[in-house]
């Protein structure tokens, strides 16, 4: 240990006892209107939690309409509705198919944009960055907090509009016109529907990402600590610099979109509406028309596809952190993950049209994208096979965020195998829009993603609380959680590709009325593949309760978990494992320089078998430590 980090190690500094510039804060300045990066980090961490928790109820709801289409909707879940709502969204007590569109897209839109992304790049991003890279801040802390705050105003504005008399928005996440240029088009004021206020809440989201990603880049490239170079920048940073650069570059054109979308649904004009289209509701439509829907398809995966990687790479960040410090083992192939990294940002703008390949775009540009597509492919599986090298011969901790963190890999893996296919145009035919899609991009999003993400949380914690989270609970929590999703996920793979398609808020059942007529190959491919509805279900229900024991976790450590004995539990290597726990305000007590590369774990020249990033290769003078000199030998190799 260096004499900095021996010289603060237990986790007795108050919040503002250090830092250059303290200053007395009140109730409000300090938790609510904070600036300070880790409380920002915070507090996205339990709105995104608490919109993932509410996405997630949606999608019960959904799953029991699918599996029970015939049966009311029990009163375990039916609870949150009050009885107008009840009447309207409800026939008979049982799901319409119009209240599963809603939750549908709802659930899709909070999952992704109120969810994932504000879990990882907002809450990581914010708490973890500055500290490994030992700034004190961000680079624009008041920024920073207004993008939190936007973000959660954008939130609450889209779920707001629930309550709205038309209810939420039901053209699916992805809110292709003319569908939702259209949808909810007997309100007379528009800006009362829901699926308006859905555009209201995507352009402030939008902004929100905007301020953030800004932030991060500048704060990446100008406030590193002395020392710290490109190529001793953990990958969890270069990560989050590739995210930020994905969401400054994807989100504006479907900022400019939904703001074209908007206009077209509240000003009449036809940006995406085009002529002659005629609807069951009111004949031919009053539009002037013109537009093209095709190229709102476009403009929303253009930032559609780069949000996947958005949605992925902090949780490889996290995975890619933890890994090395419970394999106690350097990460393998560190340079070789940086250039991939940055080859999946690039790739990442050039492969959207794979969402399209049934729109008719032509054989040339179908087979550009799909080439694009299998390239990006490289990356990615240079990225997960570096991580699962990285096991290799390691004396491994099962921890509980490692937990997470080795099951990231084989589940990750399932959803970009399954992708494969995906990518050629001719399997589009038939896999275009069915069950196999939802299981693959799952795969990736549910047992992938959110493993790494509470990898992330379980490895964090004890700096952001001083406490260790409880063992035995985290094993409530993994080993169900694991066998849920594959019950849920693996078999939409096979319903898929018998041919059930997504968006049935009966699940089929309308098919099986043809099952009877031996000739009616669909009708008894559903009927041979219904059942796995219910297994799926089950799982997903499970799965619920299968959180509980998270949830306790999470509060009961915060008060009775194991304290943490050192500033460095894990015996990590990067710079946050430097600050008091939890850290304060301006982070670091002393003067931060890097001396040395991420990862230097398995050094057999010193007695913890580990150098980290802030510890000198020269001798330290500071008798005070009373620990030997290390490195006093060592040259800085890197
Ligand atoms: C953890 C358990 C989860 C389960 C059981 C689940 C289940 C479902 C189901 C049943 C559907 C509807 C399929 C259909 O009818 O077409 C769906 C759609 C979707 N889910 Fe999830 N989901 C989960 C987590 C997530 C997460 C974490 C994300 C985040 C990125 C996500 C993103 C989506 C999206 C984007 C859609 C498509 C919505 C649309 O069709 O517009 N889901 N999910
Ligand atoms: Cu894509």
């Amino acid at each position: 240990m260096s004499a900095q980090a021996a010289s603060h190690s237990g986790n007795d500094h108050s919040h503002d006892d250090h830092g250059d510039h303290h200053h007395s804060q009140n109730f409000l300045q300090k938790y609510v209107f904070s600036t300070d990066h880790k409380t920002i980090g915070i507090q996205y961490g339990i709105t995104a939690l608490l919109f993932l928790a509410f996405g997630f109820y949606l999608m019960m709801v959904m799953r029991w309409s699918i599996a029970y289409p015939h049966e009311s909707l029990p009163q375990w879940m039916s609870w949150l509705f009050n009885d107008s709502w009840k009447a309207r969204w409800l026939q008979d007590g049982k799901v319409t198919g119009e209240t599963y569109n809603m939750f549908g897209a709802m659930h899709g839109t909070i999952m992704v944009f109120l969810g994932i992304v504000p879990l990882g790049f907002g809450a990581f991003g914010n708490y973890v960055t500055p500290l490994q890279i030992g700034a004190v801040d961000m680079a624009f802390p008041k920024l920073n907090m207004m993008s939190y705050w936007i973000y959660l105003v954008g939130g609450l504005v889209m779920c707001g509009s629930f309550f709205l008399e038309s209810g939420a928005a039901k053209s699916g996440w992805t809110n292709y016109s003319p569908l939702a240029g259209f949808a909810d088009g007997q309100i007379v004021n528009q800006w009362l529907a829901g699926q308006t206020q859905w555009l209201v809440g995507l352009v402030l989201l939008i902004t929100s990402s905007l301020l953030g990603s800004v932030n991060f880049i500048t704060t990446i490239i100008n406030l590193r600590a002395r020392g710290m170079t490109w190529m001793r920048l953990p990958f969890f940073v270069w990560a989050m610099l590739v995210t930020g650069f994905l969401l400054l570059l994807a989100f504006p054109p479907l900022e400019a979109a939904g703001i074209m979308q908007l206009m077209d649904r509240v000003g009449h004009s036809s940006f995406f509406m085009p002529s002659g289209l005629f609807t069951k509701s009111e004949g031919l439509a009053d539009l002037s028309g013109g537009g093209s829907p095709l190229l709102f398809q476009h403009l929303f995966w253009f930032l559609g596809h780069p949000e996947v990687y958005v949605l992925l790479l902090p949780s490889i960040a996290c995975v890619a952190e933890i890994i090395p410090a419970n394999t106690r083992k350097p990460l393998w192939g560190y340079k070789s993950m940086v250039y991939s990294v940055l080859l999946l940002g690039f790739l990442s703008f050039i492969v959207w049209a794979h969402h399209m390949y049934m729109t008719g775009m032509g054989a040339a540009v179908s087979t550009f994208f799909q080439t694009t597509t299998v390239l990006i492919s490289v990356p990615s599986v240079i990225i997960i096979t570096a991580l699962l090298i990285s096991l290799w011969g390691g004396s491994i901790r099962f921890t509980p965020p490692m937990m997470w963190a080795c099951a990231f890999i084989p589940m990750f893996g399932i959803g970009g195998l399954t992708g494969l296919p995906l990518a050629f145009n001719l399997v589009g035919l038939h896999l275009h829009d069915t069950y196999y899609v939802i299981g693959h991009f799952h795969y990736v999003v549910a047992p992938g993603i959110l493993f790494g993400l509470f990898a992330g949380v379980y490895h964090w914690y004890p700096k952001m609380t001083g406490r260790h989270m409880n063992t035995a609970l985290s094993h409530l929590h993994f080993w169900p959680s694991l066998v849920c999703m594959n019950l849920i996920f693996f078999p939409m793979l096979v319903q898929g590709m018998a041919g059930f398609h997504r968006r049935w808020y009966n699940g089929g059942d309308a098919y099986l009325a043809k099952a009877s007529d031996s000739v009616n190959v669909f009708g008894n491919a559903v009927r041979e593949h219904i059942d796995l509805n219910i297994v799926m279900s089950m799982g997903a229900w499970a799965l619920a309760i299968a959180q509980i024991p998270f949830i306790i976790n999470v509060f009961l450590s915060l008060k009775a978990g194991r304290k943490v004995t050192s500033d460095n539990p894990w015996d990590a290597t990067t710079l946050e494992w430097a600050t008091p726990t939890p850290p304060g305000h301006g982070n670091f007590i002393f003067d931060v320089a890097v001396y040395r590369g991420p990862y230097e774990y398995s050094r057999p020249d010193c007695k913890e078998d580990y150098y980290p990033q802030w510890i000198a290769p020269k001798k330290t003078t500071d008798e005070a430590s009373g620990e030997p000199s290390i490195a006093s030998t060592k040259e800085n190799t890197h």
